[in-house]
């Protein structure tokens, strides 16, 4: 399932999950049998793969009709045949695409998706990066039999009237495959409803219905207090159910009230954890289970946040945190992009692609509570800072509900800050430079302040040092031992979570994630070692560290 829950009671899903055949090309005839979702380098042969691969599967389609293929993405790149005929393609290994097959006959069909994890000019997110982009067909895939008229998708933000009462706020877009009468559509959520009549629509005509209604005595969301309601909408032809589509969704507030970020009116202070989708067992493929396990280990440790370094995620780890109460910064695929990258055409088409897609898939998650961009890329060039701008625009265009912001490496010289409504930085004292954490967080807030942050919050959104599990240095507490971790984690977080003038820290990483073979020479087994459990999930010791030090702070 692509989802935690049940997207659709009325309209016909089937999963398409499970074993495919996958021919790689590598020059070999070889062929084999391959977990989707999953990831390609966990088949011994294909550990080292790098390239193009056919996953390859018959459908059976029960009757004849309109059908919609939900794939949850491909890593990176996705090319969709249908009985041979290329009926879709995608870029990027993070967001979802649909595919529409219209009037299609009932019986056997064959399906391949060729899946690309090549870097080459026609990847400009997916680089040699400090973490690993796998090969594989990564997110679940869905066979639905839609109406004539079905819905596409529909998008949802809340209102605050008073308390426990606010306004659901709610556009359906609905999609027309034939010239079609007499459409109703149906909202409901918590104890409030509202319909739709739609006298007529053209054959391929899109529609957006959009309604606003009371709710009443709603429980908020919150941290630690997940307190979520289907949203359900209904679409009736000549009176019969013919769709439906069911969301979670919660009713909550974020503001941003001079240098704090407010969740319902009150304050927060994150204590928060960068996570990447990457496991020893699974790749960028994780199960929901093993995202389970991590969410089980995070909310352990006292964490009460989680940023999406450095990319949208799975639906699926979304829904998990809503249900939670766990808060979530999303952020678009971008890791340091160098510029000549990023003034190409095509960087602004695919980094577009990705903010639209983020966005409109994953905009009623309520634990989302800020969008990011551009991770550590120029932002102190005008020539950065045009595009800085265009994207975050983008992102208030796209939801204007949300604070944005950017996490930005580029000390003392960044000149983007008035841009966002929350300054966030990336700082490694101790590990990366020898200077105490108070010295330099002092100077660089200071700095901050007089070159755009001044009365914004400000994020600390990396933080952290390197350790490798297993290594153990009790007397020179060398770097990369797991001693020299936790002395370094220490001054840093009892320094930045006891600052006032700061909104919080995500700590870099939760855990130690493959890198790209291009930046080995520098990453002791080629992994970012700065995590606080290894690639299996095994505990260091700066784990129980952390625990104890976000454990000892207030609630959020
Ligand atoms: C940067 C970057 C992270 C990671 C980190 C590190 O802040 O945003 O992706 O590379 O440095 O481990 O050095």
């Amino acid at each position: 399932m692509r989802r935690t829950f049940e997207e659709h009671h009325q309209r016909p899903v089937v999963s398409l999950d499970g074993l495919w055949t996958l021919h790689p090309q590598d020059g070999t005839a070889k062929a084999y049998s391959a977990m989707v979702p999953g990831v390609w380098e966990r088949i011994p042969a294909l550990s080292r793969f790098r390239g193009v691969a056919d996953y390859s599967r018959t459908v059976f389609l029960p009757c004849p009709g309109h059908y919609l293929l939900r794939l949850g993405a491909a890593s990176h790149s996705a090319k969709v045949y249908w009985d041979e005929t290329l009926v879709g393609q995608h870029y990027n290994a993070y967001t979802d695409f649909d595919i529409l097959l219209t009037n299609a006959t009932a019986g056997a069909h064959s399906l391949r998706v060729q899946v690309d994890n090549s870097f080459s000019d026609a990847s400009t997110l997916h680089i040699p990066n400090d973490y690993f982009t796998y090969g594989g067909f990564t997110r679940s895939i869905e066979l639905h039999r839609v109406s004539k008229v079905y819905i596409e998708r529909m998008s949802f933000h809340s209102v605050k009237r008073g308390k426990g009462d606010y306004s659901a706020v709610v556009s359906v877009f609905l999609h027309a495959l034939e010239a079609t009468d007499d459409i109703l559509l149906t909202v409901q959520t918590a104890d409030g409803c509202a319909d739709v009549k739609v006298d007529h629509l053209d054959a391929d005509q899109r529609h957006t219905a959009e309604v606003t209604f009371p709710v009443h005595g709603v429980k908020e969301w919150d941290i630690f207090q997940p307190n979520l309601y289907d949203l359900t909408a209904r679409l009736f032809l000549h009176g019969a159910c013919v769709d439906d589509l069911v969301d979670h969704v919660g009713f909550r507030t974020v503001e941003i009230e001079g240098e704090r970020i407010c969740l319902n009116g009150r304050p927060v202070q994150i204590k928060g954890f960068n996570r990447h989708e990457d496991h020893g067992l699974f790749g960028c493929a994780l199960p929901q289970e093993a995202m389970m396990d991590d969410l089980q280990r995070i909310l352990d440790t006292g964490a009460n946040s989680i940023r999406t370094c450095h990319y949208p995620n799975d639906p699926k780890f979304l829904d998990l945190c809503d249900e939670l109460g766990l808060l979530v910064w999303e952020e678009h695929h971008a890791r340091a992009i160098p510029m000549e990258i990023m003034r190409k055409p095509l960087f602004a088409q695919q980094a577009s692609a990705c903010n639209e897609e983020m966005i409109t898939q994953h905009m009623n998650h309520p634990c989302i509570y800020i969008w990011g961009v551009l991770n550590e890329c120029e932002s102190e060039t005008e020539e950065g800072r045009a595009i800085y701008a265009a994207q975050l625009a983008q992102l208030r265009q796209l939801d204007p509900t949300r604070p944005v912001s950017y996490a930005s490496c580029r000390f003392f010289t960044d000149i983007c800050m008035d841009l966002v409504d929350v300054v966030s930085w990336n700082i490694y004292p101790r590990w990366y430079h020898d200077e105490s954490i108070r010295s330099y967080s002092d100077r660089l807030i200071a700095w901050m302040e007089a070159h755009g942050a001044s009365g914004k919050p400000i994020l600390i959104t990396e933080v952290g040092a390197g350790g490798i599990a297993g290594y153990h240095d009790p007397f020179a507490r060398a770097k990369w031992s797991e001693e020299r971790q936790c002395d370094i984690l220490e001054e840093q977080l009892t320094t930045l979570l006891t600052n006032p003038r700061l909104s919080g820290v995500y700590i870099w990483q939760f855990a130690d994630v493959r890198v790209a073979e291009e930046w080995a020479l520098n990453r002791p087994k080629a992994q970012n070692n700065k995590g606080v459990v290894d690639l299996f999930r095994q505990p260091k010791m700066s784990y129980l560290l952390v625990k104890r030090l976000y454990s000892a702070t207030g609630q959020d």
